[in-house]
């Protein structure tokens, strides 16, 4: 199959995802093309069977706000035409599942035989999407895609409740590329940053309001006051970050607290770790949690949103109220004094994250293609 996909490159999860799905369908021999306003973080290695195509957005002093989702049409209708498309894959709805409407309407019959697929991954519906500037548009462009999946049942559920939405939605999670995200020895890192042997207490995320990361170093903080010898390291950057820091020179634990910055490679991070903390407002899957547990890294997250989805409670970790700060601290020192406890846990995590399986699920989604294809 000749395959578009649509993403944002951002670090995030649905750049991510997108990213390693067209890796894993150019894997199965389809010819893949990625479409974005920037080169995918993950998009990292040349390959003849993946192009990416940027979506140039001209300057005009008229457009204080260049219309990106006409140029993103523009260059849609373009692969369609020339590359021969037989699926549009969008992730994220907000502009991508309207750029591809318009697109197909472009094209008329031309463009009939393409499926347009729409992949919500979260904040495009349960924050952004049913803003009332967007949610007519959204509403439309979900039910004109032909197919739409979201990535929990969390988030199918959401979808229906938030919108009006007359179409199946068929849940398809996260995956997690197994042979990467696996613990390997990392003991050089671990004794740079620990050399008294510290437990490593990890926290990975684009640092938005939403990640609740002040609530992080809360919990880190209780860790410590619990007797703990422990180093936390924040990895990734956003508008959030200072917040974070504040809150550490509150507690006073900064020559605890590592904050690392953006990183390519996660996985070694997460193979020196002891413990992961999510304690988020709003996440409709949790990649970070799962890449986290891939790495045999027990979980400590909020119960909420598709959280339960992925960290089983009193298996591979724990899920606890929305900011309560107290009881995950409670339940991370548990797991850090506890080696048993730990090593039941950290196999679990593994063994939970392998349901994921990137080849497996990327079958799904190759699978549910052909289903599409043949209602067109
Ligand atoms: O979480 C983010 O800030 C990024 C966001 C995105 O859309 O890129 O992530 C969402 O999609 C991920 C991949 O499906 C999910 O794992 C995240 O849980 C979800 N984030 C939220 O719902 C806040």
């Amino acid at each position: 199959m000749n395959i578009g996909i649509v993403c944002y490159p951002t670090f995030g999860g649905s750049g991510v995802v997108a990213t390693e799905l067209a890796k894993g369908l150019a894997n199965r021999g389809h010819n893949l093309h990625i479409l974005s306003y920037a080169r995918p973080a993950r998009l990292d290695a040349f390959r003849t069977d993946i192009t990416f195509h940027e979506v140039d957005l001209s300057s005009y002093p008229l457009f204080e706000y260049p219309p990106y989702d006409l140029a993103l049409a523009n260059v849609m209708v373009n692969l369609i035409k020339y590359e021969k498309l037989d699926v549009l894959h969008v992730h994220y709805a907000i502009p991508h599942a309207t750029s591809a409407f318009l697109a197909k309407q472009i094209l008329g019959e031309q463009g009939k035989d393409v499926a347009v697929i729409t992949t919500l991954h979260g904040t495009d519906i349960t924050l952004i999407g049913s803003d009332p500037s967007y949610k007519d548009v959204v509403d439309f462009s979900i039910n004109k895609s032909d197919g739409v999946t979201a990535v929990s049942e969390y988030l199918k559920e959401e979808t229906y409740k938030k919108f009006d939405i007359k179409k199946d939605i068929e849940v398809i999670p996260n995956f997690i590329d197994l042979d990467r995200f696996k613990r390997s020895n990392k003991g050089h890192f671990k004794k740079a940053i620990c050399p008294e042997d510290e437990k490593v207490v990890t926290h990975v995320s684009n640092f938005r309001e939403v990640k609740n990361v002040p609530d992080v170093i809360s919990t880190f903080d209780r860790i410590l006051k619990n007797g703990i010898e422990a180093k936390l390291l924040m990895v990734g950057d956003g508008p959030d970050r200072q917040r974070a820091e504040n809150r550490c020179r509150e507690l006073k634990i900064c020559d605890k607290v590592r904050f690392l910055g953006k990183q390519e490679q996660v996985e070694e991070v997460l193979s020196m770790s002891d413990l992961f903390l999510i304690p988020s407002g709003s996440e409709t899957f949790g990649l970070a949690a799962l890449e986290a547990m891939s790495c045999g890294v027990p979980v400590v997250s909020s119960n909420i949103g598709g959280l339960p989805e992925v960290n089983i409670h009193g298996e591979t970790g724990y899920l606890c109220e929305l900011g309560d700060v107290e009881s995950m601290g409670e339940c991370s020192t548990k797991i850090l004094k506890d080696e048993k406890l730990h090593k039941t846990m950290s196999k679990a995590a593994r063994k939970r994250a392998e349901y994921f399986e990137m080849d497996r699920v990327v079958g799904i989604y190759e699978d549910y293609y052909n289903t599409i294809l043949a209602q067109l």
